[in-house]
Formats: structure tokens, C-alpha cells, sequence
């Protein structure tokens, strides 16, 4: 089937390749009008009717502010390059089709890969010969060879490699940026010969504008569950030295300031917990490598490290309650930040919300303010008024601007627990407000020399 590939890299060089884009959500909808501006003729199929039809009407489904796509899926709708559909039966005639739906993992953390089956099901029955099949969305390691290549052999009555070709390209997409990211980010570029990949870099050099390294299948799927992983595992490092910081004493961002300075450090950010789409999920993607002994992994335990922020910063509000003299059930605490990332207005696994019910839980009553999730956005003066402590769960800039006299002024208490290092706290405790913060013992700021 090398003449099959050699079809391919010239449809893919005039651009007359047409290229399919099954799952039409944040990530694959990007990629379809993407495919669509620079000139190939794009057909996406999602099953979901109502978000097929908003798009035909050129109407992003895509909820919050994603710079360029809503006037890119304008564009591409009305010049005909783009279309939608729920049937699958769209697809016949596309030379390259990419996958991007949800891989979740299900309650007990193991993948729950149902969308992914039934996109290969369904698409391998409506393949055309010698199509590039290219899944995007994240997998576990395996998957490809183990799970998709069967799944679609079985639909089409192909063999991968002679029949189709299989590819695996994971998004590197962060919500508010898709289509820069898209341009911009680097992507690992997994084929299942050397052959696919080089295919597979000639048509991701039409739209991405940085490095693309290729590689197998398999590698192409550790990359992608390791570097969120990795990032996880670090910022669970950085609550841990957080948590011992509390527990002997110490501060925190102090420590982790003078760890930096030291050659090859870089410790992140401890904060309220670790929210989002992907770094939550996809190192337990990584770690169903290990299979039964999965949940003695540093994966695991990094992951119920950070899992367990939301209820520290749950006991340090009830510890400054007890002693600013309130009980939790007479207690109104505001939680402010509810988003999973500062300045964003995702609000996915949201550690915040975890944080709001464990409060509800003590007896709390307890008000979130989110300056941009539209149902929580109040005025934040107003939302102050009354409270008895004040939560910082997230670090959105306007938290930044608060200031000690203004709380002093309208709230009934004068508690506060920073859960992101937002407040200079030395200032409101010389205003005489009881704080808290994650990784800062009580009575400890920067330094903890000796008391003299
Ligand atoms: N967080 C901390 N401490 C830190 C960094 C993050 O507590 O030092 C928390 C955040 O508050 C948030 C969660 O972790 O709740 C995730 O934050 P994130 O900055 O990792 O943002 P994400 O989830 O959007 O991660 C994405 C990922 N990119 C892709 O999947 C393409 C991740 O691989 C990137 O490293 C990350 O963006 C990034 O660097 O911006």
C-alpha cells in the first residue's frame, strides 16, 4: 500500500485531501475550521444534533472567550470548506480522518473509553480505502495498538497498514487559547510505521507553527499521559512542602522562593487543589500501565496529595473560625474563585467546588464569588458585606486588589485563609484579622526566626 501513502502526500501537498474531524468539542472543532482556513475541504460529524446544527448555522458551541474561532467557523461555514453532521455516513469520502472525543476515566479512575469505541466502530464502517485514521484525543498508553486498531479493523474488515493507516497526534490544546495553542504548540506526531508519520507531519506543517516530532504510537501516547503527569506529581511536591511547612512551622513560599534559587529547581505552586480537564485525568491514564498495583504509585499518591488540598484548606478555615470565635454553623464564608485556573472561566473538576461543599458540610453558610463565571459574578464589594472569613481559592487578578480597611469595613468578621498566596497577609494582620494560609503555620510569615 505504499502507492496508497504516496496518494496521500500529494492529495495532502495540493490540498485536496478531505479530511474528517469526528468529536466537535474543544478540541476538534478547532481543528476542523483550522483544516478549513488554509484550504482543505473539511467534514466534521459529532452525535450531538443540537451542536451539529449551531454549527452549520456558524454559531460556536464552544462556551467562553476563545479568541478568532467564532469568526473562523463564520468563515469556513460560509465559504462552504466546513460542514457538520450527525451521520457518519459524511464521511465516505474523507482521505484523513482525525478523533477527537472525550477518554475519560470513569468513577474508580479507569479509562472509559465507550465514545472512542464507537467513533472507531462507527467510523471504520464507512472508511474509505487507504484513509489515515489520526486519534487525537489523549489515551492511555496502549490504546492505540491494543484498543483502536482492532476496534477498526473489526468495522472496516481492513488491516491497519494495508487496508487504512493509523495514527496518533495528542491535543495540546489549554481552554482560552485553542486556536493558538492549535498554531503554536509543538504536537508529537505518533505514526504506526515511519512512513504514517512522515504523512502525518506533512499535513500537520499546514497548520501548526512549531516543532512536530514524530515517533510511534506507543511513544506518542506515553509522551502525552508523562507530561501532565509530570506536572501533577510536581505540584503535588509543592502542597506536600506546603503541608510539612504547616506542620513544623515553616513558610512555604519563602522556601520554595530559596529552593528556586538553587540550580535545576523549579518547585510549583502550592495552592487549593488541581483542577482542569486534563491534569486530573490523564495521569491515571498513565499510571493503568501498572494494572493492579496501580494505586501504589507515585501517580496515584501525587494524585491523592492533590486530591486532599481542598479539605486542608477546609480544616484551615475551621481553625481560623475557632479562633476568630465563630462557629462554623454561624459562620458565612465567602469562597472566592470557583473556575479551576486563574483569569479563566473553566470551571472543570473545580477544587473550589469541592471546597464549598466540605464548608456546607462544617455547617457553613457559604457564598461563591467568581468574577468570571457569569452566575457568580457579583459585585465583589457587595458580596463581601457581612461575611465572617473570606476563602481565596483561586487567584484571579481582581482578588489582588483587596485590600485590609475595605474587608475591615464591611465584613462581620475579620478572618481570611489565602489557599494561593493572593494577599500580603503581614498587612491584615496588623489590621487584626485572623489568617490562615496553605503552606504558612499560624504566627509564622516569612522568616520564622526565634521570637526574641
Ligand atoms: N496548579 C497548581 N499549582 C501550579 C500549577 C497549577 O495548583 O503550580 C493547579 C491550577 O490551579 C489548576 C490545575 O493545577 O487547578 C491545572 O493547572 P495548569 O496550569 O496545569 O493548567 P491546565 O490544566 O490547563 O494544563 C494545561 C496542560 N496543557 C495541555 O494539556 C495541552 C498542561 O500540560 C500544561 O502544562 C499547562 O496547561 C500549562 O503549562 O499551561
Amino acid at each position: 500500500m505504499r502507492e496508497a501513502l504516496d496518494q496521500l502526500l500529494r492529495k495532502i501537498a495540493d490540498q485536496s485531501a478531505t479530511i474528517g474531524v469526528v468529536g466537535l468539542g474543544y478540541v476538534g472543532l478547532p481543528v476542523a475550521c483550522e483544516f478549513a482556513r488554509v484550504g482543505f475541504r473539511v467534514v466534521g460529524v459529532d452525535v450531538k444534533e443540537e451542536r451539529v446544527a449551531r454549527i452549520n448555522a456558524a454559531v460556536s458551541p464552544i462556551e467562553g472567550n476563545e479568541p478568532g474561532l467564532a469568526d473562523l467557523l463564520a468563515e469556513v461555514i460560509a465559504n462552504g470548506r466546513f460542514q457538520a453532521s450527525t451521520r457518519y455516513g459524511a464521511l465516505t469520502e474523507a482521505d484523513i480522518v482525525t478523533i477527537n472525543v472525550d477518554t475519560p476515566v470513569d468513577e474508580d479512575r479507569t479509562p472509559h473509553f465507550e465514545a472512542l469505541r464507537a467513533a472507531c466502530t462507527d467510523l471504520g464502517s464507512v472508511l474509505k480505502l487507504g484513509a489515515m485514521v489520526i486519534v487525537e484525543s489523549t489515551v492511555a498508553p496502549g490504546t492505540m495498538c491494543r484498543q483502536v486498531r482492532p476496534w477498526l479493523e473489526h468495522a472496516s474488515g481492513r488491516e491497519a497498514g494495508t487496508g487504512f493507516y493509523l495514527g496518533h497526534c495528542p491535543e495540546r490544546v489549554m481552554p482560552g487559547k485553542l486556536l493558538h495553542n492549535l498554531r503554536s504548540v509543538g504536537r508529537v506526531v505518533g505514526g504506526q510505521t515511519a512512513a504514517v508519520a512522515d504523512v502525518m507531519v506533512r499535513l500537520y506543517r499546514h497548520v501548526v507553527h512549531a516543532e512536530l516530532d514524530p515517533t510511534d504510537l506507543l511513544t506518542a501516547e506515553l509522551v502525552k499521559t508523562a507530561e501532565n503527569a509530570y506536572r501533577d506529581v510536581n505540584i503535588a511536591f509543592a502542597n506536600e512542602v506546603a503541608l510539612i511547612c504547616e506542620a513544623v512551622g515553616g513558610n512555604v513560599w519563602r522556601v520554595r522562593d530559596l529552593v528556586n534559587r538553587s540550580p535545576g529547581r523549579a518547585m510549583l505552586l502550592p495552592g487549593s487543589g488541581v483542577g482542569g480537564h486534563c491534569i486530573p485525568k490523564d495521569p491515571w491514564l498513565l499510571a493503568s500501565a501498572f494494572g493492579a498495583r496501580r494505586d501504589e504509585s507515585l501517580l496515584a499518591t501525587a494524585r491523592r496529595v492533590n486530591d486532599a488540598m481542598p479539605a486542608e484548606v477546609a480544616r484551615l478555615t475551621a481553625d481560623a473560625l475557632a479562633e476568630g470565635g465563630v462557629a462554623p454553623r454561624e459562620a458565612k464564608v465567602l469562597v472566592l474563585g470557583h473556575s479551576y485556573l486563574e483569569n479563566s472561566d473553566d470551571t472543570r473538576n473545580s477544587p473550589s467546588a469541592v471546597l464549598a461543599c466540605l464548608l456546607l458540610e462544617l455547617g457553613c453558610e457559604v457564598t461563591v464569588h467568581d468574577p468570571y463565571v457569569p452566575s457568580l459574578a457579583r459585585d465583589l464589594q457587595t458580596a463581601l458585606s457581612g461575611q465572617d472569613a473570606i476563602v481565596i481559592s483561586v487567584a484571579h487578578d481582581q482578588y489582588f486588589t483587596l485590600r485590609p480597611d475595605v474587608l475591615a469595613s464591611v465584613m462581620s468578621h475579620r478572618i481570611v485563609i489565602d489557599a494561593r498566596h493572593v494577599l500580603d497577609l503581614a498587612q491584615f494582620e496588623e489590621r487584626g484579622f485572623v489568617i490562615r494560609a496553605v503552606g504558612v503555620a499560624p504566627g509564622h510569615r516569612i522568616e520564622a526566626y526565634a521570637a526574641l
